[in-house]
């Protein structure tokens, strides 16, 4: 044994003994990657990660560890932008993958209900519903990676928040693991269901600090027949609004997906992410990605598509516009926006703000806090970008070229603080969709203070006395 593994204790032997070898991986090679975040701001340690197979044998873990007091930290798919799955630095608290409960249990297409485990994956889980003819109405940049359970505890948005709501407005039932190891099946697939406190919606956003997803029943809708996507370029935020307002006006419930993307954005993607090609004659200030979506074949959306966007070319609302002529175009447009993540880590340190403003002040907001963060560090490149459509957008501060990584990172809290301080102008929120996490507990008092942080610490010490489910996280 390499003398990186940690000696082997009675509770890992425990452990060992509920989920076999196969379930239990404790060489530091084998849990490095678990104990850091994708954003590599947080460098972790654990002497385990515990796979169990079913819910039973996580629930007897999690019994295991509750009678011996040791924290457990849980983790699908592990691609939290705040630092939300990953153990503290101590090697005290021990990793919990829901990653081998990835089981479709059943999808029923008279009740519209995919029951579907904690592990497998956004992407396989839209995949399953699609070979019924369904549509999980629920998309993000991270879908081939985030795992359902974790996509429900941060209550993931994503692209198509303005038509279908959060993840959480999908959620009809949840299966969960309380911290002291017992099993809550609230597996129920029912439209109403008015029977007390909500509880699947106290898990839903909880990030993990209140008890471990294993099962949801979830929403589906007809699958669209007819999509129509277009990639426009536009002058400024403001025109993207005034585009916004258009399509609204013409057929709001046609819109699935209203995305903003800077010029900057964009040009990180062309130049780092391989095939990424602009479908435009010239590159713009800021573009904006377009959906439509309907369940009926003959929808007339491309007819629609077009004319909307005649009238904003003649108007000058809109410079360009390409739209997508088959299924790869369509893809290839979705990837200039999905890759902007990816494309931010390879050209360099980035801060990022996940924050939301009321839609019409989205170009205000982008307006005030790029001043604001460009007087604060001269240099500093803004890309903002996001859903325009509900108002998230995703506020990201690119380190000033040459300039070093380390002392870019340790400027966070003075850039995060300056952003906030124009998205609390605007009755906005300090955090979107990503979640709370490990990066931002300590905004908390300040944006969540006194009863309403003081209701959710109760709830937190109510259902985990003992302090075990994921500690650090969402609370200060
Ligand atoms: C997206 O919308 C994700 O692509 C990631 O929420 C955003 O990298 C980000 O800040
Ligand atoms: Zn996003």
């Amino acid at each position: 044994m390499p003398d990186t593994a940690l000696p082997a204790t009675p509770l890992l032997d425990a452990i060992r003994a509920i989920v076999g070898d196969r379930g239990l991986l404790t060489e530091s090679s084998d849990t490095a990657p678990y104990s850091e975040d994708w954003r590599r701001l947080y460098q972790g340690r654990t002497s385990a990660v515990v796979r169990p197979g079913t819910t039973e044998e996580l629930a007897a873990v999690v019994r295991l560890c509750a009678a011996a007091g040791t924290a457990i930290v849980p983790q699908g798919g592990n691609t939290s932008m705040v630092g939300g799955a990953v153990p503290n630095e101590d090697g005290s608290e021990l990793v919990l993958s829901t990653a081998r409960l990835n089981r479709v249990r059943e999808i029923d297409t008279a009740d519209m209900t995919l029951t579907i485990e904690a592990g497998v994956t956004l992407k396989a889980a839209q995949l399953a519903a699609a070979d019924r003819g369904c549509l999980l109405p629920l998309s993000i940049s991270s879908e081939g990676t985030a795992q359902i359970g974790g996509v429900l505890a941060v209550n993931a948005g994503g692209n198509n928040t303005v038509r279908y709501g959060n993840a959480r407005d999908l959620v009809l039932g949840l299966e969960v693991v309380l911290p002291d190891g017992s099993v809550w099946n609230g597996l129920r697939r029912l439209r109403k269901d008015n029977t007390g406190y909500c509880l699947r919606q106290l898990f839903v956003g909880s990030e993990g600090t209140l008890g471990i997803i294993t099962a949801a029943v979830l929403k589906l809708v007809p699958q669209p027949k007819e999509i129509a996507v277009a990639l426009c370029g536009v002058e400024n935020p403001e025109a993207a609004l005034a585009l916004f307002s258009r399509f609204q006006a013409h057929d709001a419930a046609s819109i699935s997906a209203f995305e903003l993307m800077s010029g900057l954005g964009m040009s990180f993607v062309l130049k780092h992410i391989p095939g990424a090609v602009l479908p435009l004659e010239a590159p713009a200030p800021f573009y904006v990605l377009v959906e439509l979506a309907s369940p009926r074949p003959d929808a007339g959306l491309r007819g629609m598509l077009e004319s909307v966007l005649e009238q904003a070319l003649t108007e000058g609302t809109v410079l360009d516009a390409a739209i997508a002529e088959s299924d790869a175009q369509r893809a290839a447009i979705w990837k200039l926006r999905e890759e902007h993540s990816e494309a931010q880590k390879r050209e360099g340190a980035s801060v990022k703000n996940d924050v939301s403003v009321p839609v019409s002040k989205v170009p205000a907001f982008i307006g005030k806090a790029t001043a604001a963060c460009e007087a604060l560090l001269p240099g500093v490149r803004v890309v903002p970008f996001g859903h325009m459509g509900d108002g998230n957008i995703h506020f990201n501060l690119e380190q000033p070229v040459g300039s070093d990584a380390a002392w870019f990172l340790g400027q966070d809290h003075a850039i995060m603080d300056a952003v906030n301080d124009v998205v609390r102008e605007y009755d906005g929120s300090f955090s979107a969709e990503h979640g709370i996490g490990k990066l931002k507990p300590y905004m908390m008092p300040d944006w969540r203070g006194g009863a309403e942080l003081a209701l959710m610490q109760r709830i937190k010490a109510a259902i985990d006395p003992a302090g075990i489910m994921n500690p650090g996280k969402v609370l200060p």
